[in-house]
Order: structure tokens, then sequence, then C-alpha cells
């Protein structure tokens, strides 16, 4: 039992309307349950495999979801990395190892679940990358249609491959993503195709899940979750989960919730740390994570709310941090992720060495994306594979044995 409902005027909707932003007002919607109504217990969600699905009492869908057994991924201890920066309990969930390989596919599940629940026909969206190449894959898995709008010359080659090859029609706008998202928004209110990028209320339902596998792995709340921000969806979905168990009594507190920005293209840092009522947008964001190249945070209102609300905090960092970080966690932990994923273990070890955080709080990072996702950025780091001649004297010489 749930409703939509308007963040900002309150006003309510039914849920199978189609509708993505209020009528009344034009600010963003939620998915509002009865959780009185909610009788499942923490030991009944214990008992099923770690997944989205395991939640799925606080889940939107009623029919049998197109699934492709997203979630349940790892939260690795960041022993070594911890070490070097003094932080004893720093966790990564890894979301690349999702079947796309990013965090989307838990939104688009439960997106695409919706779609077909509602009748929808055909499913799109405009994309930095990874949310048009889940989008192909679960429309491919339901057998429905989808258009990707990406902004041309802009998104990681294997995000592209994905889309590609999974059938999407892919089409490159010559603009950035924030047009791009503009466009694709008319074309599906004036065309009747169902729109799932993160302003779709139900699509940020799965990716909440995110926050619950994060608290039962640690088998505690977190002091702090990180996460890189681009539209905002991720941070705003995971607050607003970890408020419904709170609501629930599953857990008795919440996580600091950390938004962390490329330096160019950090609209909600701006508005955090200057204290803004709103965040103004970056006309031109540019930075080497293209997944996060995104000057107009779509889900910005509802972003300010869950750090501002659990007392959480935003922070850039640069190109360079980013990239030293992907480096890091690739070679010092065996964890392979894309730039944009590296930002939030990056802002972590700014924000420790500013001093701005306890060194002895349990911090969970979710890194969003899988390296092999930008392969390009990766060839560009690496020295090139050293080639010789099939010898055993040519083999000992590189190797200096
Ligand atoms: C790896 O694919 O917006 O703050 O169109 O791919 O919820 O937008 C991707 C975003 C972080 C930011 N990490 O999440 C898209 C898109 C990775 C991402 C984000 C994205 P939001």
């Amino acid at each position: 039992m749930y409703r939509l409902s308007c963040i900002h005027c309150g006003a309510e909707y039914a849920p199978g309307e189609i509708i993505y932003t209020c009528k009344k007002c034009g600010h963003l919607l939620t998915v509002n349950y009865d959780l009185d109504a909610i009788s499942v217990t923490k030991k009944e969600w214990e008992q099923r495999p770690l997944s989205v699905w395991r939640y799925r009492e606080l889940l939107p869908v009623t029919i049998k979801p197109v699934t492709l057994q997203e979630g349940g991924t790892p939260l690795y201890h960041l022993e070594r990395l911890g070490k070097e920066l003094g932080l004893p309990h720093l966790y990564a969930k890894h979301e690349g190892m999702n079947p796309s390989g990013s965090f989307k596919d838990r939104g688009m599940t439960v997106g695409v679940s919706m779609a077909i629940q509602l009748g929808m026909k055909s499913v799109a969206c405009a994309s930095t990358g990874n949310t048009s190449a889940s989008l192909a894959v679960y429309a491919a898995k339901a057998g429905i249609p989808a258009v990707v709008l990406l902004p041309a010359g802009k998104v990681a080659l294997g995000k592209v491959a994905q889309a590609l090859m999974h059938g999407a029609k892919v089409i490159a706008i010559r603009d950035n993503f924030d047009v791009a998202l503009a466009l694709v928004r008319e074309l599906c209110i004036k065309h009747g195709i169902y729109l799932l990028n993160s302003i779709n209320p139900y699509r940020l339902e799965g990716q909440k899940t995110i926050g619950f596998e994060s608290v039962d792995q640690l088998g505690e709340v977190p002091d702090r979750l990180v996460l890189p921000v681009g539209n905002a969806g991720n941070i705003s979905a995971v607050y607003k989960g970890l408020k419904e168990l709170e609501t629930l009594g599953f857990i008795d507190r919440l996580p600091k919730m950390t938004g962390i920005q490329a330096a160019g293209s950090q609209p909600l840092v701006r508005a955090i740390q200057g204290n803004l009522g709103e965040v103004v947008p970056d006309e031109h964001p540019e930075t080497v994570a293209t997944a996060i190249r995104i000057g107009a945070p779509v889900n910005a209102e509802k972003a300010l709310i869950a750090i501002r609300a659990t007392g959480g905090t935003a922070a850039s960092v640069t190109d360079e941090e980013i990239l030293a970080m992907q480096r890091a966690l690739a070679q010092k932990e065996g964890i392979g992720v894309e730039p944009a994923s590296a930002a939030s273990v990056a802002g972590i070890k700014k924000l420790v060495e500013e001093g701005a955080i306890d060194r002895d709080e349990k911090i969970v990072c979710v890194v969003t994306g899988h390296l092999l996702k930008d392969p390009e950025t990766v060839i560009k780091q690496c020295p090139p594979p050293i080639e010789i001649d099939a010898t055993e004297q040519a083999l000992l010489s590189v190797l200096h044995l």
C-alpha cells in the first residue's frame, strides 16, 4: 500500500498515475508506504538471499519482477587503504558487481518492473552512460524497446558498448547530459514512453536497497555513508530507505549522508558549503569522471534534505584526486572501479586529512561502477604492456632478474 506524494506541497497521487513531478507545484515526488501496515520482520528478511528483492515489502512492485539477480554486492573492508588514512573502519560497497556493472541495476529492476506493471510499452532515459547500459539490459530482459539519449562523445566506451549490444536505440545528442534529460522528458511525456531517469520515484525505490544491504552486511548502522553525486538520486534514495527502516524500528539512527562531487561539476557542494536554499546549476560541468558530469542535479531538493537532516556533508575532489584513488583502490585493495566511483573514497581521504571527520567512524563508501566501464581512462593512466620476443633471455631482461 503506497501513494505518490510531492516532497514540497504534499499533494498525493494514485500509484497508477504516470507522473514524474507534482502537477500542482512541479517539485519531486516520492513513494509513501503505509508503514503501519507492513508486518515483515527483520528476521524474515535475513532468511532471504541478500539482494534488492529481499526487501520487497518496501518496494512498489506487485507483479513478478523483471530481475537479473541484482544487489547482494560485496562489502569490502579496506584494510590497507584504511591503515594509510588512519581509518580502521573504512569499507567499500562494490556496486560494480551488479549485472550490468553499476548500482543502476537496483533502480532498473524496480523501474522496468513498474513500466510493465503500469502497462507501458517502451522505456527511455538520458544518461551519462550507466543508466543507459542498465536500461538496455533490463528492457532486453523484459522484451520491450528502449531509447537512450547520450551526450555525444562524453560517455565511457564500455557503457556505450553495453547500450548498443543489449539492443537499445542509442542516440548521441550534441550537447551535455542536462540538455539530453530535458529533451527526453518532453519526449516521454508527449509520446507515452516510460521515463526511467532518477526523477522517476519508483526507480529510486530500488536504489535505496544499497543502504539496507550496508546495514545488514555491517551488522549495524554505519556512522557515515559516502556516495558520489551526479543527479543526486542515489544519495536521496539511500536516505529515504533508511528513514523507513528507522520508522519501522529496524534501526535506531541514521548515517551521516555524505556526497562527493568532482571539482568541475559541484553544484550540490556549493549549496551545502554555502548553506544555500537551493542548488545553482553549473552551466558547463567538466570532469574525467564522466558519469557524474552533471551540472543540474534533478534530485537536489531531496539530497539537500538527506545531507542536512543527518548532519552529513558534501565535498569535491579534483580529477587528479579521483584518478589517484582509482589506482589506489585497484592496486592496494584489488577493487576495480570507474573514476566516478573512486570519488567517494577520494572524498573521504580529503575530509579526514582536513580533520573534518572522526577517525573512529565506521564509514561505508559506495563505489558505484566497475573498472571495465571506462577502459580508455584506465589505459591512459597505465604504462602499455612490455612487448618482447618470445625468448627466455628477453623475458629475464625486462624483469631485471
Ligand atoms: C558510476 O548514468 O546519471 O547522483 O545517467 O554512473 O544518483 O546521479 C550516472 C550516475 C555515480 C551518480 N556513480 O549517481 C547516468 C548517471 C556512477 C554513475 C553516479 C552515476 P546519482
